[in-house]
């Protein structure tokens, strides 16, 4: 293909948004205003049948397909010369239990739709192209969260990993990925990095919408805290215990849960706090609680800013558990500093986006990713694209097929510009 026409090579947003539709109906769950959204858990069997549907996918395009220790998929299109390092993109198909169609699916499918373009019309480039999917970056049944592209970095040793438990059923990261057979021979850390690595995927915020933009030029991830904490007390019978005898956990959690969002009315900026998971034991109308245990995630693009608010959290706590006369202890389930994405690869998604007649803006990402992974072997960015209503992790995550296209055509030529032809 001459360059002027290459200009000219577009995705097929019919076939991404059919594939998108596809995969979607996998763990498909109907909202109650017709919403249609997803759960699949990593390494559950709605994962596992996702994983076989884009893996099929993959290998008719006659894709090298190959899966590491960890379950994270690459699969990759050889270029010219197989000495140098592919190009990769990607990004996850798990999701939260109420998830969109869009989340992470959208950047795996979008990279399968780029490959697939390049050989629909037959261009060849210097470097590989390679489109991976990474276990567990929702970190919602196993944390932290973006597990398996950590590991790939060797962020996180692969033993440790496999060691994971579930919070609800306790199951093991190691031996789910057996059962769904997804253990596979490559090694983690990986033995070799991609030359660079660009994930598409969608804003999950209201910032592109609010402002008519068409692509979010990411220049980095913001920070992020996961603390599990579990408060005890006295259980004890609702009725007779008199107010001054009650140890009650449950008001340490309700007061704590309230001071996170004081807490990021106070700090203000770009501070986050969420109490997302809270679990009474033994959970009974007519029983005060004899324990509680729930989640802070606190996140902040300033790291000395995320660090004052994990400290007041913990500090809040100390005094209200004292206060009631209980204890508690706590668990870190993910911390990662805030991430800058490479500056060329920033200036090169808005240069190839803007080349392409699309309005853009940069901005960091307040959702974690597993670019924010990859930044740290490789030069890295991000593309977004809006979400309808700001929202994400909510069945009604949506976004149109026009944004898609315009995200997808994006990567395809900012892949086309690092792997060369
Ligand atoms: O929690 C996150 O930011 C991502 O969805 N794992
Ligand atoms: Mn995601
Ligand atoms: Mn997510």
């Amino acid at each position: 293909m001459s360059d002027r026409s290459l200009d000219d090579l577009r995705i097929d947003v019919g076939r991404l948004v059919a594939r998108i539709e596809e995969l979607g109906e996998i763990g498909r769950v109907l909202g109650p205003n017709g919403e249609r959204g997803c759960a699949r858990l990593a390494l559950t069997d709605a994962d596992r049948d996702g994983r076989d549907l884009v893996v099929s996918w993959m290998r008719d395009l006659g894709l090298d397909v190959a899966i590491d220790a960890i379950g994270n998929v690459f699969a990759t299109r050889p270029g010219r010369d197989s000495s140098l390092a592919p190009v990769m993109t990607g990004s996850h198909i798990d999701t939260v239990r109420t998830g969109g169609r869009f989340d992470g699916n959208l950047g795996v499918l979008g990279g399968l739709e780029v490959i697939e373009t390049l050989i629909r019309h037959d261009v060849e480039t210097e470097r590989g192209i390679a489109v991976a999917f990474f276990t567990d970056e929702e970190g919602a049944r196993f944390a932290p969260d973006m597990l398996g592209s950590l590991v790939h970095v060797g962020g996180l040793p692969l033993e440790e990993a496999l060691d994971i438990r579930a919070a609800d059923d306790g199951a093991r990261v190691g031996d789910e990925l057996q059962r769904i057979g997804y253990a596979g021979p490559l090694p983690c850390p990986a033995a070799a990095f991609p030359h660079a690595f660009v994930e598409l995927h969608i804003e999950q915020g209201p910032i592109l919408e609010d402002e008519g933009v068409q692509i979010g030029v990411v220049e980095g991830v913001q920070g992020i805290s996961w603390t599990e904490v579990t408060v005890t007390g006295q259980s004890a019978h609702a009725g007779t215990t008199p107010m001054r005898l009650r140890r009650d956990p449950g008001v340490v959690a309700a007061r704590l849960t309230a001071f996170v969002r004081d807490l990021t009315r106070e700090l203000g900026g770009d501070q986050v706090g969420t109490v997302g998971r809270m679990e009474f034991h033994p959970n009974l109308v007519n029983v005060v609680p004899a324990s509680v245990t729930f989640t802070v995630d606190v996140r902040n693009t300033d790291e000395a800013t995320l660090r004052v608010a994990e400290q007041r959290v913990h500090a809040e706590l100390q005094r209200l558990v004292e206060e009631e006369g209980c204890g508690a202890t706590t668990r870190t389930l993910a911390r990662f500093e805030p991430v800058e994405f490479d500056p060329a690869m920033i200036d090169l998604v808005e240069s190839t986006a803007q080349r392409l007649g699309c309005s853009t803006r940069r901005m960091p990402s307040g959702a974690g990713h597993d670019a924010q992974m990859l930044a740290r072997v490789c030069p890295t960015s991000m593309i977004f694209v809006p979400s309808a209503n700001g929202l994400s992790h909510n069945l009604a995550e949506h976004t149109d097929a026009a944004d898609l296209e315009r995200g997808a055509n994006t990567l395809l030529h900012v892949l086309i510009e690092r792997a060369g032809l």
